[in-house]
């Protein structure tokens, strides 16, 4: 293999994880030169270039050397892991992305009454994800049959080519609209940064050291809240108690008002209306839910 000095990113050309893959990569300071056949965008001020291709290349060019790492969902990545040959060198989740989240389950038609694995026994399960199905079937000791289709799996029980199906699910409506309902989850999954399980020991290492170091600010700040709240002295405690994860709040006192108090903390993650209401509940009043935009500590 030629040594190379520019790290090499495969990412999906067009498809859900485009977009958000690229303001990832934006957001750690890499832009790009789209060049007139949009497979590869060479990068303007780091040496990351990009290979924009169907996701479910990315692990194997990795694998081959061609590229140095990729932006793929976990489900793909995990199935290449299960399904690809035993000479190909395996490849290591290095930082989930919180992006493209969904999960790969079973699902049966609505009128089945499900109660657990052993109901698959026997029966054909349609799916893009033979590995994972067969990995998941063989763990819970079912022997069913598994009918390898590259799309419209959802159909497969209304046109009687199968029993179930073993897809991806996000809201759920796909389902819903096929008269299916989820039975299982296999994987949770969300894009995900792979690369080889052991690190280029050139300045492509040092490039990929520096991104990964950008990579977990941007994701912290990016899943960081901060919350604004009043309250007063005696209702301080229940309240403090309800915040979600991060470091100590700062209370500020209320200018004319010696009972009441400002509350700001950092929150680890979402707010949800569920958790603020609680909050309020507890004593809390003029509550903000601001987002993180940059964060130096
Ligand atoms: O052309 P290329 O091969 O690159 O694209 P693709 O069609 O294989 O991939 P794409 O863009 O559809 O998905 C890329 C990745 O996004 C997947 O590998 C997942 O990791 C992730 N992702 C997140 C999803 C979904 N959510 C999703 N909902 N991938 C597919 N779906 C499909 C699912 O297959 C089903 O048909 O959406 C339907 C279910 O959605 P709900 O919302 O109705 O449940
Ligand atoms: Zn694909």
């Amino acid at each position: 293999m030629k040594a190379r000095d520019r790290l090499r990113i495969a990412m999906q050309k067009s498809g859900r994880l485009t977009e958000p893959a690229l303001e990832l990569l934006n957001r750690c300071g890499l832009s790009f030169r789209q060049s007139r056949d949009k497979l590869f965008c060479f990068g303007e001020g780091e040496p990351v270039d990009l290979l924009l291709v169907r996701d479910d290349d990315i692990p194997g060019l990795i694998a081959q050397g061609v590229c140095d790492l990729g932006i793929v969902g976990r489900n793909v990545l995990n199935e290449f892991q299960l399904t690809a040959g035993r000479e190909i060198a395996p490849l290591a989740e290095l930082r989930p992305l919180g992006f493209g989240r969904c999960r790969l389950s079973i699902a049966v038609p609505q009128e089945l009454d499900y109660h657990g694995p052993q109901q698959l026994e026997g029966q054909r399960i349609a799916t893009s994800y033979p590995g994972l199905l067969g990995e998941w079937l063989r763990t819970h000791g079912v022997a069913a049959g598994v009918v390898t289709l590259t799309g419209s799996v959802e159909i497969a029980p209304k046109l009687g080519t199968a029993d179930a199906i073993c897809d991806l699910v996000q809201s759920g409506g796909t389902l819903v609209a096929n008269q299916l309902r989820e039975a299982e989850v296999l994987l949770e999954s969300e894009a995900v940064l792979t690369g080889p399980l052991t690190l280029p020991v050139d300045e492509r290492g040092d490039m990929l050291e520096l991104l990964l170091k950008r990579l977990d600010g941007v994701i912290q700040v990016r899943e960081s809240r901060l919350l604004l709240l009043q309250t007063s002295r005696h209702t301080l405690e229940a309240v403090t108690r309800l915040l979600p994860g991060g470091p100590q709040p700062t209370l500020l006192q209320v200018a004319g008002q010696p009972d009441q108090l400002m509350l700001q903390a950092l929150c680890a993650g979402e707010v949800s209306w569920r958790q603020l209401e609680e909050i309020k509940k507890a004593g809390a009043r003029e509550m903000f839910v601001l987002p993180v935009e940059k964060m130096l500590a």
